[in-house]
């Protein structure tokens, strides 16, 4: 039957060759037979730069996504990890990226693709961070320093982003209701939206306004890879044999 399928929270790192192996082998055996692959964030660890590229950075990865995309439409929505990607990554991979958020019609049906941090809106010292990297000045700046001192500077920052999730609470780094329900209500009542970043994976009822949403969560890949196949029948959750 045909279908789409999601992915997000990949985090694909040298120094997790297996997840590196399972997205490989998930792209040949499994996307392959996708009418379109979306990507909605945080693929890699962090990303410091398309130049990134030349050095053989992920190289595995950005081969088997440019075999890929010769045949299936491969689409893409930057994570917090990964939102310096640009033509660079687009022109390698085959990928398009698109806003965040987008809204796009699958099946007859409109869906709301978004990778779920903007979402995050009492996590307010992250949404502050988010404005100021996000701004064209402060990335056309960091991407002005050399590979070495941007990655040493994302190494400082990721241990300083681990030490402040170490006390804020579960409710802060979840979506709040309230921005959910604005976006939902912005996007004029999709049946169905689907995002990431949490790592809750799970199928949340939306009653607002008298109209109903699915708000698909999709899960990370650390311990077991996982997709959302979405067919003319709905959505469907799946877990990837280990
Ligand atoms: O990613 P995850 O899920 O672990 O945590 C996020 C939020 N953290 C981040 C930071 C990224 O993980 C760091 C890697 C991204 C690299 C991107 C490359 C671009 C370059 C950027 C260079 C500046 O996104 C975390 C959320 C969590 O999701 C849940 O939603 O809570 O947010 C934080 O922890 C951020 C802090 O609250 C605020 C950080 C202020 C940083 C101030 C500058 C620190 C300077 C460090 C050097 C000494
Ligand atoms: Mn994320």
């Amino acid at each position: 039957m045909e279908h789409c399928l999601f992915i997000s929270d990949l985090h694909l790192s040298d120094s997790r060759p297996r997840i590196t192996q399972a997205f490989i082998q998930f792209l040949e055996k499994m996307a392959v037979k996708a009418q379109v692959l979306y990507i909605l964030g945080d693929l890699f660890e962090y990303w410091a730069g398309d130049d990134t590229i030349a050095v053989g950075a992920q190289r595995a990865s950005i081969d088997a996504l440019r075999r890929l995309s010769k045949n299936v439409p491969v689409f893409f929505i930057a994570g917090n990890r990964d939102f310096l990607m640009a033509d660079g990554f687009e022109k390698a991979t085959g990928i398009k990226i698109l806003p965040d958020p987008s809204l796009i019609t699958l099946y007859g049906n409109p869906v709301l693709l978004s990778h779920g941090d903007a979402l995050c809106t009492d996590d307010v010292a992250y949404q502050k961070f988010r404005n100021e990297v996000r701004s064209n000045t402060w990335q056309m700046q960091f991407l002005s320093q050399p590979l070495a001192a941007r990655v040493a500077y994302i190494e400082q920052l990721r241990a300083k982003s681990e030490q402040e999730k170490s006390i804020k609470s579960v409710q802060i780094m979840d979506v709040n209701a309230a921005a959910v329900d604005d976006l939902l209500r912005e996007f004029s009542y999709p049946p169905i939206f689907i995002h990431g970043h949490t790592h809750r994976p799970q199928k949340h009822m939306h009653a607002l306004d008298r109209k109903t949403c699915e708000r698909w969560v999709l899960g990370d890949w650390y311990e077991q890879g996982s997709y959302l196949k979405l067919d003319a029948n709905g959505c469907h959750s799946q877990m990837l044999e280990t």
